[in-house]
């Protein structure tokens, strides 16, 4: 210990080395410190993984830390090398070679295998995430300036979910991440998520980086995407594509809950959602938007449900 102590204090490549050591411990500590699925200060790493998709895009980057670390490491070795090996003290008359055939065919292959090895793995996940298994449930989500509107078609729902301004957050809630209306499912189903944007809106995207999953939402397309959320929890998103003014405001909330508990939101929801939409049929239509605003009618996708969730979420 006493002679490590003083070969860092003599040496400036033990200082550097310490240095770095020092770095990636507190860098370490910062990855560690990341533990719920939403967005914390200094991080650096990707959110906790909640999905099966979001489990193997963290081990396939993982490889690919391998990788590129390795390639880095090799090619920094290779110029540290020329400049130490051919320093013009060391090589005064440079040599005129231009062309070497063996070594042509080598950086051209050698990168192209690389490149294989790595397009393997990165088609079968790409592959994993855009096939919906057997699916649950579906959830269709629609973009609207600035707010996401969720419909649940198979149970026959439908809300809207606002961001909770800071003057009402409440204790616990999240500022410019918690909603009025999360988004809830119950743990370990396979949901499909379908995803698109109101006809005359502009082009969001539902993005949720625990999950896995980003999906634009595209007026007058459907894209298609799914999650299964591994434990019960609450999960953070946002828009991720730059869509206006209010672009920061439209926040993604979902409550992943026991199948017990999702079916006590689901009976209350439907009382609380039927009586906040008069026609069920309306709520499902995306078009009622431009409606609701043409018309100044109350109520319309951009309304607030006045009271709190319920059941408590
Ligand atoms: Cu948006």
């Amino acid at each position: 210990m006493v002679r490590l102590t003083s070969w860092i204090r003599e040496s400036a490549a033990a200082r550097a080395c310490a240095l770095l050591a020092l770095a990636f411990v507190a860098m370490a500590a910062l990855v560690a410190d990341a533990g719920a699925a939403q967005p914390r200060n200094w991080e650096i790493g990707f959110q906790p993984s909640a999905t099966p998709v979001h489990d193997r895009i963290t081990a396939f980057h993982d490889e690919l830390l391998v990788i590129i670390t390795l390639i880095t490491v090799f090619v920094l070795g290779l110029l540290v090398f020329v400049m130490v090996r051919f320093h013009h003290s060391r090589n005064p008359v440079p040599t005129r070679t231009s062309h070497n055939t063996l070594v042509e065919i080598l950086w051209t292959v050698v990168p192209i295998l690389i490149l294989v090895f790595i397009a393997i793995p990165s088609f079968k996940l790409m592959y994993y995430m855009d096939r919906v298994p057997k699916a649950a449930m579906t959830i269709k989500v629609t973009g609207n300036q600035w707010f996401w509107h969720y419909e649940y078609p198979d149970q026959k729902i439908a809300f809207d979910s606002n961001l909770v301004a800071d003057k009402d957050l409440k204790p616990g809630q999240l500022h410019l991440l918690s909603v009025d209306n999360p988004l809830v499912v119950p743990a370990g189903a396979t949901v499909r998520v379908q995803v698109t944007g109101v006809p005359d809106g502009v082009i969001h995207s539902w993005f949720m980086p625990s999950f896995g999953v980003q999906e634009y939402a595209v007026p007058g397309r459907l894209n298609e995407s799914w999650f299964e959320v591994e434990k019960p929890g609450t999960y953070y998103g946002e828009c991720n594509q730059i869509c206006g003014v209010n672009h920061s405001k439209m926040p993604i909330e979902v409550k992943a809950v026991t199948q017990p508990e999702f079916d006590q939101w689901l009976a209350a929801a439907k009382k609380k959602f039927a009586a906040a939409t008069p026609a069920n049929d309306a709520a499902s239509d995306p078009t009622r938007v431009a409606v609701a605003t043409v018309a100044g009618m109350p109520g319309g996708a951009g309304a607030k449900p006045a009271e709190s969730s319920p059941a408590g979420y």
